[in-house]
């Protein structure tokens, strides 16, 4: 067969791409028509695109490139793990120091009492273990009947059976019979959308009691754990308002429900601190982590669980669970250079004092936008919401996403990727961006932005719902 490369015509690289590979979240027959983007290389936090297109990635791969690509660190690290252990399993009473280290680094960042960690491949892989595990647990503390996890509408937390029924996506339900039994979701906390007339902290309030009414309802006997991530990512960078969580603590220690915080894009700087749950406050059981864990540079999750819960189910015998992959070396060697990094460049620091200021004060001069309804910032992940009326935070007449469709394809114009979420745009860069590509990045946002308006503005699109 001929040889497959990067000097392939991106024509030619697109039609094998639409007969042979098939995209997650994707109309396959859609994109073949379109012509998918072929991304060849990347440094930093840009990319480079087959046409020789240099684009800022304002949305570091997946939510995930947090120390930024190309670091040799990294390679070199899995090339040395790979010729001295490839591969060994941790099921069968063996373990390896991959493994080993990279549980005991994580133990030493995570807050409070998680110390233990359960290996994944993935984000989605992890809160099936955690659902698994959480079940488990009450099990062996004599409540088999906590078995219930609440969730919200508009979470993330993945895509496999487990994952997409945690979730609270309407398309991911409305495919296959999800969610699976077992799992409720409550309203989401999101007050620019939903908050009516009410302040964001009488909202925030209502929303977390949500929970308490949601356990009342079903029973505390039947309610095994709460799950949320501390601010939705997919979802459109809510963050909640600052009573919500504070609330929702309260709710889950009082009827003795399990905590789940997922993790997996708040985690590892994204917020300005090792974790979201440190930046908003919230004391979990579990995380869910992935993601920022090894930059994207290797598949790897997990769950780091709190000492009550792993004790107890640890000493009632196998936890019948697990998967090939669990703390695979390779995959561990990685996330433990990439946590080296992370600490020995300061990058949380980075986010916290420069990258996240000067971002806040380039996005300040947004707000008088005249598509910008409200802009927020959050370490390094936020979102502006597209509004035809800033006073009433309308909806748009058209179907939404209609005009944030719009908005993101103005920016991959302008070599700038921004993702949007419904009529909401977002972005969470690399935690390496310095303040002269942040420069860029809201300089083609705007860029965007006023194309965006002066496009829809002809074709009528301005109208409120
Ligand atoms: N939890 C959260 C909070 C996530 O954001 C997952 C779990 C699942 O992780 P895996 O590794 O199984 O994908 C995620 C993943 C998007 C987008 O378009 C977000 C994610 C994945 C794919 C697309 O915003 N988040």
């Amino acid at each position: 067969m001929k040889q497959i490369t990067n000097h392939l015509p991106t024509a030619e690289l697109q039609a094998l791409d639409a007969a042979h590979h098939m995209h997650p979240f994707t109309a396959d027959a859609e994109l073949a028509e379109k012509g998918v983007r072929i991304i060849t290389r990347a440094s930093g936090v840009t990319l480079t695109d087959s046409e020789g297109n240099e684009i800022l990635d304002g949305m570091a791969g997946l939510w995930c490139v947090n120390v930024g690509y190309g670091r040799e660190e990294l390679s070199r690290v899995a090339a040395r793990q790979m010729n001295e252990l490839a591969f060994y399993n941790t099921f069968f009473q063996t373990t390896h120091v991959p493994a080993i280290a990279l549980a005991a680094r994580l133990a030493e960042l995570a807050p409070g009492d998680l110390n233990h960690v359960f290996y994944a491949g993935s984000g989605s892989e992890a809160n099936d273990t955690n659902i698994r595990l959480v079940r488990r647990y009450w099990e062996v503390k004599g409540k088999p009947d906590k078995t219930i996890f609440i969730s919200r509408k508009n979470a993330y937390h993945g895509s496999t059976m487990g994952g997409g029924s945690l979730g609270g996506m309407a398309g991911i339900h409305a495919q296959g019979g999800l969610p699976i039994p077992g799992i409720v979701h409550i309203d989401q906390p999101h007050w620019y959308a939903e908050g009516g007339d009410m302040s964001p902290e009488e909202f925030g309030l209502e929303r977390a009691r949500q929970l308490e009414a949601k356990i009342a309802e079903l029973g505390e006997d039947r309610v095994a754990a709460f799950i949320a991530e501390p601010i939705q990512g997919a979802g459109g960078v809510i963050v909640p308002p600052s009573t919500y969580w504070p609330e929702i603590q309260r709710i889950c220690d009082a009827h003795e429900i399990v905590l789940v915080a997922d993790e997996v894009i708040t985690g590892f700087g994204r917020t300005g601190n090792w974790f979201g749950s440190q930046t908003l406050g919230i004391r979990p059981d579990i995380m869910t982590i992935a993601k920022g864990l090894s930059s994207g540079y290797i598949p790897i999750g997990g769950s780091i669980v709190s000492d009550e819960i792993a004790a107890t189910v640890g000493a009632a015998g196998d936890f019948n669970h697990g998967y090939t992959y669990c703390g695979h070396p390779v995959a561990s060697a990685v996330a433990l250079e990439n946590l080296r990094i992370i600490e020995e460049e300061g990058l949380i620091q980075h986010v916290r004092d420069v990258a996240s200021p000067y971002m806040a004060e380039k996005l300040s001069g947004l707000s008088d936008h005249p598509l910008v309804g409200e802009v927020k910032l959050v370490g390094l992940m936020g979102s502006i919401a597209l509004t035809p009326h800033k006073e009433s935070r309308a909806k748009f007449a058209s179907e939404e996403g209609t005009v944030g469709y719009r908005c993101r394809e103005r920016c991959f114009a302008n070599n700038l990727v921004m993702r949007h979420v419904g009529d909401r745009m977002v972005f969470a860069p690399p935690l390496v961006i310095q303040p002269s590509d942040i420069d860029v990045m809201i300089e083609r946002a705007i860029k965007s932005l006023d194309e965006t308006y002066a496009e829809i503005k002809a074709e009528g699109l301005l109208e409120a719902a």
